[in-house]
């Protein structure tokens, strides 16, 4: 059966149709608004789903906040214009006329990653750095949603009680110092008002201040990584999200997780499906859900 994926993220929506081989075809990809307010955000969906009208016979999601129910709610409203309780599931159901099941980003990149090394491994946590930072895990080869869908955001465990405010009200959280934004956010001078793409590209051509920032960020991974393995004490990481699939920033963390003692050593990998495991990882869970 095809399904119709769609990954809704901070800066950009993905849509693509999904064989039942699992083949990727017709992607596309829009900004996210910038004004994500509740119409902004069905207008532009609308715009990406236009095509592929007829060519589908389920909508398979993964979106940016806590997904419960089909219900979408910003944890962190600068990432998503502060949307709150917007019915996601019920407005993509209308728009497509085609059954549809959500969930969070990460934790569906987390299910696709886990089908993936699921003979290797049954205990996998994939952690994005992007826009934002999130998390998926599974334990016992279970993805852990949680009671109120809020299970690995794990972007939002403390890194530095002294460091930034985050969006989402807490102090020093992990994406308040690793993010794409976060990285942004923190640039002075010649580098004031550059994203976290422009910021590594001059940290490969040598720049000390875009250097720094990637270090920063790093290290704040390295860090939730050993709280992960003390946590859960989880088989390996797989790290995905346009800032964790950069070149060179794995190897970073792993050099940085290498200092740590042995107990918290755990396997890093990038992501095997790279930018397409949400909408692999929402269309394996509609298939394990039979919608
Ligand atoms: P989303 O958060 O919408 O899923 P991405 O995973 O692409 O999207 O993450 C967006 C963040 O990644 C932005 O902060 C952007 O500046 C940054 N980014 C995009 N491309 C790169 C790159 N090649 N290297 C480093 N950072 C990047
Ligand atoms: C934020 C949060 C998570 C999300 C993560 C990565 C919002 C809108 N999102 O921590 O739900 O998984 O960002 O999202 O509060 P991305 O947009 O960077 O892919
Ligand atoms: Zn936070």
């Amino acid at each position: 059966m095809t399904t119709l994926a769609i990954d809704i993220g901070g800066t950009k929506l993905a849509a693509a149709l999904i064989s039942a081989e699992h083949e990727i075809s017709q992607r596309r990809e829009i900004p996210t608004p910038a004004n994500a307010d509740p119409e902004g955000l069905k207008q532009a969906l609308g715009h990406l789903l236009e095509p592929y009208q007829g060519k589908a016979r389920r909508v398979a999601i993964a979106s940016t906040g806590i997904i419960d129910n089909g219900i979408l709610t910003a944890l962190n409203p600068d990432n998503l214009g502060g949307l709150n309780h917007f019915p996601l599931q019920a407005t993509v159901e209308k728009l497509t006329g085609l059954p549809c099941i959500v969930l969070n980003d990460a934790q569906a990149a987390a299910w696709a990653e886990y089908c993936h090394l699921s003979s290797r491994f049954k205990h996998v946590t994939f952690i994005t750095v992007s826009t934002g930072v999130g998390g998926g895990i599974v334990v016992n080869g279970e993805l852990l949603t949680g009671p109120h869908a809020f299970a690995g955001h794990i972007g939002h465990i403390q890194a530095d009680p002294n460091g930034p405010i985050c969006g989402c009200g807490r102090v020093g959280c992990v994406e308040a110092i690793a993010s794409g934004r976060a990285i942004a956010a923190a640039a002075r001078h010649d580098l004031q008002g550059k994203n976290a793409r422009e910021i590594f590209s001059l940290a490969y051509s040598g720049n000390l201040q875009a250097q720094q920032l990637v270090t920063r960020s790093a290290q704040a991974i390295c860090q939730l990584i050993a709280n992960l393995k003390a946590l859960l004490d989880t088989e390996c990481i797989v790290l995905g999200g346009s800032v964790g699939l950069a070149q060179g920033y794995r190897q970073q963390v792993q050099q940085q997780l290498a200092q740590l003692p042995a107990a918290f050593q755990v396997p890093i990998y990038s992501a095997h499906y790279q930018h397409d495991a949400g909408l692999i990882g929402a269309t394996l869970w509609s298939e394990y859900h039979k919608v």
